[in-house]
């Protein structure tokens, strides 16, 4: 599960649209939150995102025991947009070992806006 941090992914050059892009309005796990070993990352937007365009890292920033811990990508995931085009959802193989946490997420939403965010939680 541990592989070396893969090259970033997305760099969407699309022209931003003229009303207001999507935003991130509720994430599981919330920012710098402690939680169980997660079975799925799950980001809620406020407006529809564009199908096919979301792409996300998984990396492992810390786990105990180890003083000198080197980003570690986890790639065993899918991600995929619910039905009504908010909800991003990164489904995990396996639930996330004990240990720190960085998520990046980029999309574009449904007005071509491209969207990038990250997210950092505890998983114990
Ligand atoms: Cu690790």
């Amino acid at each position: 599960m541990l592989k070396l941090l893969a090259p970033l992914l997305i760099a969407l050059a699309l022209p931003a649209a003229a009303y207001a892009a999507a935003k991130v309005v509720d994430t599981y796990p919330t920012a710098n939150a402690a939680v169980k070993p997660p079975g799925k990352i799950i980001l809620n937007f406020d407006a529809p995102l564009k199908p096919g365009t979301a792409g996300a890292e998984i990396i492992m920033t810390a786990m105990p025991g180890m003083t000198d811990h080197p980003p570690m990508a986890i790639k065993a995931f899918t991600n995929e947009l619910a039905n009504d085009k908010k909800t991003l959802v990164l489904k995990l193989k396996n639930p996330l070992p004990v240990g720190s946490y960085t998520i990046r997420w980029g999309v574009t939403d449904e007005s071509g806006a491209p969207l990038k965010g990250s997210i950092d939680f505890r998983v114990e």
